[in-house]
């Protein structure tokens, strides 16, 4: 049996709600726990999956290279609820063994796909099941449950209630009428039984006071105003567990053996069993930044919050929400066979090509459409030619016969006012000085949009400032420059110095997104693991009249193409749907 800490059995005295905390700053230097949803076990993982572990890891290697916080990054997968217990009835198999087999399928593509998770959570571990135990009998230490007759209708897919206004008729397959869920389209079904009920209700004012002194905590602020509305609505008490005999796939309530803890209240804790709870999560409790889908976020910015004020811990810090990946402008899923394999894809277009494009074109407030054409389209041109063209070209031996980091020479660049000055600024033209002051500012862009959750605009600037350093590079055609002419010898020095830094820089930033190519190309630098951070970050330092610790330097080894160009496809992999097998090539 598993033994609970005493203060999580005793009934304590009722405690006043506790006031809404406050956000705390942006993060930097301060610890941060990311997460990622916990994703079902009842198909193998997909490209939306993969996605939200991109924006998490995104997030937490963007942070580790700002430091000096401690940060942990957590994922999992959620395995107890009828859902799972009927997929595993559905494939024969016990429901153990199908967790085992899933579970292991998004480890392994998280891994696979360089996600720095820190800790990959099971709702089947003991130290879950001890966590959630601990936490139902906090919310019934607090009398925060009773027990009721139950009536309404269950999406079991979806693994939530539904009122009355949520469910609309469709025709099924055979087209007969079917109730269906409004928001997922999935089916439901009336259920009538015993529950514990969470008083839900209770929370309806603390939830709006905490939302309104902490206007950013969920973002986009779309997603904000999402949840300001669903409080203006009545807000019913909520159902926390289920018949045993229905449901047994799941943790028993402590202490009654006819209940199982539904499956969501399971679920949101994995966050508390992360940090530690029930004994040591004070540490990191409540640091939590999670990432989750727009479909699931009325349990974390409404459900979560309330559990967790009622057993008197603070809501989350921040609640990043993204929207959701579409393919070929239809909903992915599994009866249309849509369904995309991301390990498929790592082959088609490699990690960090496949990392890239989902970055770089997801857009956390809209839906976003995958086609293979436009993953080859984007990574081939910023990829391949705009970022790795401009390494090859300006470490050509033909170029660069000496193979060293070049010398910068003031007399040919001379900063600041004078620049308008053709004769005084030497070779450099006012183009010139427009990108040293994009790349100069470019590193705070970038942070800046990652604290605000826009990735997608830190790359898109990035890429701006590759093709700025192009035309730079095109513009003087070092090419064209002799290295036997000592005035022109130094221009063309400095024209490759300017570059140099530019991809210095470039690397440095592109690391939380295309860790893999970021690091080849800092290797080729010759930039060492203690230079790759983001504090003190300064481009171009001769230009600001620092000395440069890498002038001079013999670069790193030539390891071939930095982005090698994908092929134009013949096929694309997809799952079969139902069973989630791998199949073979579909036409494009
Ligand atoms: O809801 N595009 O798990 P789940 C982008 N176990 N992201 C998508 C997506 C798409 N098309 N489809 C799914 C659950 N996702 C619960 C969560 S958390 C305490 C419990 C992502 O396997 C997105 O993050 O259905 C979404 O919220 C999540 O997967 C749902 O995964």
């Amino acid at each position: 049996m598993l033994s609970l800490p005493a203060r999580c059995l005793l009934r304590p005295p009722r405690q006043p709600l506790p006031a809404p905390p406050r956000r705390g700053s942006s993060g930097l230097g301060r610890r941060w726990l990311l997460s990622t949803p916990i994703f079902y076990v009842n198909g193998p993982p997909h490209i939306g999956h993969l996605y939200s572990a991109l924006l998490a890891d995104a997030l937490h290697r963007h942070r580790g290279l700002l430091g000096p916080g401690p940060g942990r990054l957590a994922t999992g997968t959620d395995e107890h609820g009828l859902k799972i217990q009927q997929a595993a009835a559905a494939a024969g198999t016990a429901p153990s063994e199908l967790c085992a087999h899933v579970s292991g399928l998004f480890r392994d593509l998280f891994s696979r796909a360089a996600v720095s998770f820190t800790d990959f959570i099971r709702t089947t571990e003991p130290r879950h099941r001890r966590a959630v135990q601990c936490f139902w009998a906090a919310l019934q230490g607090r009398g925060l449950l009773y027990k009721d007759f139950y009536e309404g209708w269950y999406c079991t897919p979806d693994e939530c209630f539904l009122t009355q206004a949520q469910i609309t008729e469709r025709p099924d397959a055979q087209g007969r009428p079917c109730k269906v869920s409004l928001d997922s389209g999935h089916q439901v079904h009336w259920t009538k039984e015993e529950n514990y009920m969470f008083k839900l209700s209770e929370f309806q004012e603390p939830l709006r006071k905490w939302l309104q002194g902490n206007r950013h905590v969920i973002s986009p602020e779309p997603f904000y105003q999402v949840v300001l509305r669903w409080l203006e609505e009545d807000l019913p008490d909520l159902s926390v567990s289920r018949e045993r005999n229905r449901l047994q796939w799941g943790i028993p309530v402590p202490g009654d053996s006819t209940q199982t803890i539904y499956v969501w209240v399971d679920a949101l804790v994995n966050y508390l069993t992360v940090a530690g709870y029930p004994d040591a999560h004070h540490t990191w409790w409540p640091a939590a930044h999670h990432v989750v889908g727009k479909d699931i976020l009325k349990f974390h910015a409404i459900y979560w919050p309330a559990l967790l004020m009622a057993v008197g811990l603070d809501p989350p810090e921040q609640i990043y929400v993204h929207s959701h990946w579409t393919v070929r402008g239809q909903k992915m899923s599994k009866s249309l066979g849509n369904v995309v394999d991301p390990v498929a894809c790592f082959k088609q277009y490699t990690v960090d090509g496949f990392r890239y494009f989902l970055l770089r074109q997801g857009v956390p407030e809209r839906d976003c459409d995958y086609y293979e054409e436009k993953v080859i389209k984007l990574v081939n041109s910023e990829l391949a030619d705009a970022l790795g063209g401009l390494l090859n070209r300006c470490t050509a031996p033909s170029i660069n016969p000496s193979g060293i980091y070049p010398h910068f020479s003031e007399s040919c660049f001379r900063k600041g006012s004078d620049h308008m000055d053709v004769e005084a600024s030497g070779r450099a033209l006012a183009e010139d000085y427009e990108l040293i002051a994009s790349v100069d500012r470019l590193p705070l862009q970038v942070t800046d949009y990652f604290e605000h959750f826009q990735i997608y605009k830190a790359l898109e600037s990035v890429v701006t400032c590759v093709r700025q350093t192009n035309g730079f590079f095109q513009r003087h055609a070092p090419w064209k420059l002799c290295r036997d002419n000592p005035a022109e010898k130094c221009w063309l020095d400095t024209v490759l110095h300017v570059t140099l830094e530019c991809l210095r820089i470039y690397g440095i930033l592109l690391q939380p997104v295309i860790p893999a190519t970021a690091e080849k190309l800092l290797s080729r630098l010759s930039i060492k693991p203690e230079e790759r951070a983001f504090t003190g970050l300064t481009f171009l330092p001769r230009y600001h009249g620092k000395p440069c610790p890498f002038e001079g330097r013999k670069l790193g080894p030539d390891m071939g193409a930095l982005f090698p160009r994908l092929e134009t496809p013949r096929s694309w992999l997809v799952t079969d749907g139902e069973e989630g097998r791998w199949v073979g090539a579909h036409a494009v």
